[in-house]
């Protein structure tokens, strides 16, 4: 499968999923998008060497057969950079000018990091975990070259989720993905997911890296006014893949199809508005429904008269967290996940009878994924064409 993702910077690559053209619950790898600061760094699996240091009572370096003795894991996971969206802010935020495509669900396979971390034995007093890719570069505000660095939590670092990943849909990382290893923190947004994994430190005070602290940071209300605060968990958000924005759509019965995700909760509603948010109905949530996975959802609308409308769609979390039709001015370029209205044409004469997804038949092997683990044949879905299914 060539390479169809949607370039929006070339030198450094930092690409789209084509969003519109989705037809399978997992994202293929060819097409999942790509968010990079620096060059991709020249990697090799022989001489790669993973150091973890800092508080912990035994400092480790492992070499790529190391960590193959390990345990392996695999999730399924979002991953959305917190940029997302930004082209859609009114006054344009500065920043990569996303689209609504830098997110995509994969496959993820690894060592849980908590196997790594129990054998490094953390001390007491170590509050976080920061990781270090090869990658190394300068940013406008900041011309000494740095790494691409970023810390979480300990508490979030023993996830049993959050994995030192070498495999992405079943295949090795890519160079792209972060080959050999990278970190995938569930449900946080992709900033989190340090690529080219090459040193993990454990301190006892906040990280303040540049990534930290001057980029991938929000404000919330606080003490004086407001606080900076780092990027965490992604969100709740649902994004309407068909039909696109402008699609001349018929009378009769038209399918509406999306995605819809929640961080580190799962998807309990999606809802549609077909009269500029007064009222709401309830879509159909289909396919496996899972925290830290996003979840696809189809409506089919009833329409008797020609004219032109507006959808929109919301999603609501487990815990009752309700997507908002405004974006947060306080998270600036950051977490952008207000619900925007598509305008649709439906033509006098167009008539459309739209049936639900054969859902069984679609996702028959992505259900036989979660309970036996098996891979997806990723191209089984990608063959159905448009109108049908998924
Ligand atoms: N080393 C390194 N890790 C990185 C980045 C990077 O530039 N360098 N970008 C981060 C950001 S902002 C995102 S959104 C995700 C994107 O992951 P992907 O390119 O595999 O989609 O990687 C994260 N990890
Ligand atoms: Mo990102």
């Amino acid at each position: 499968m060539a390479e169809q993702r949607k370039v929006i910077t070339n030198a450094p690559e930092n690409s789209e999923t084509p969003l519109y053209d989705l037809r399978s619950w997992v994202t293929p790898t060819p097409w999942f998008f790509v968010r990079n600061h620096f060059d991709v760094p020249e990697m090799d699996a022989r001489v790669w060497r993973l150091r973890i240091h800092g508080l912990v009572e035994r400092s480790l370096e492992l070499t790529w057969e190391e960590l193959a003795r390990f345990p392996e894991r695999t999730v399924f996971t979002t991953v959305e950079c917190a940029g997302n969206g930004r082209s859609f802010l009114q006054p344009l935020v500065h920043g990569v000018q996303w689209g609504a495509g830098a997110v995509g669900h994969a496959e993820w396979t690894g060592v849980p990091l908590k196997n790594v971390l129990q054998e490094a034995r953390i001390k007491s007093e170590a509050r976080e975990v920061v990781f270090e890719g090869a990658d190394r570069g300068s940013e406008a505000d900041h011309p000494q070259p740095m790494h691409f660095a970023r810390s979480i939590p300990v508490q979030k670092a023993l996830h049993p989720d959050t994995l030192l990943a070498v495999r992405m849909n079943g295949e090795p990382l890519n160079p792209s993905h972060g080959y050999p290893v990278r970190l995938l923190v569930p449900g946080w947004y992709g900033v989190a997911s340090v690529k080219w994994l090459t040193r993990i430190e454990l301190i006892d005070h906040a990280f303040d890296g540049y990534f930290q602290s001057v980029k991938y940071t929000v404000q919330r209300p606080g003490k004086g006014g407001s606080v900076t605060v780092p990027v965490q968990a992604m969100t709740v958000k649902s994004e309407i893949v068909r039909p696109r924005a402008g699609e001349v759509l018929g009378v009769g019965t038209n399918r509406l199809f999306g995605l819809a995700w929640a961080g580190e909760e799962a998807v309990a509603r999606v809802e549609v508005s077909l009269d500029r948010g007064r009222t709401w109905a309830d879509a159909e949530l289909i396919g496996p429904r899972a925290a830290h996975s996003w979840t696809m959802w189809e409506y089919l609308w009833e329409v008797a008269e020609p004219g032109s409308y507006a959808i929109q769609v919301r999603a609501i979390s487990e815990s009752g967290r309700v997507q908002p039709a405004t974006h947060d001015p306080l998270a600036g370029g950051y977490e952008i996940h207000h619900s925007r209205p598509i305008e649709v044409h439906v033509q006098a004469g167009r008539h459309i009878h739209a049936q639900p997804a054969d859902v069984e038949t679609l996702l028959y092997d992505m259900n036989a994924y979660a309970e036996e683990n098996a891979r997806i044949p990723l191209d089984v879905d990608l063959a159905f064409t448009a109108g049908e299914g998924i």
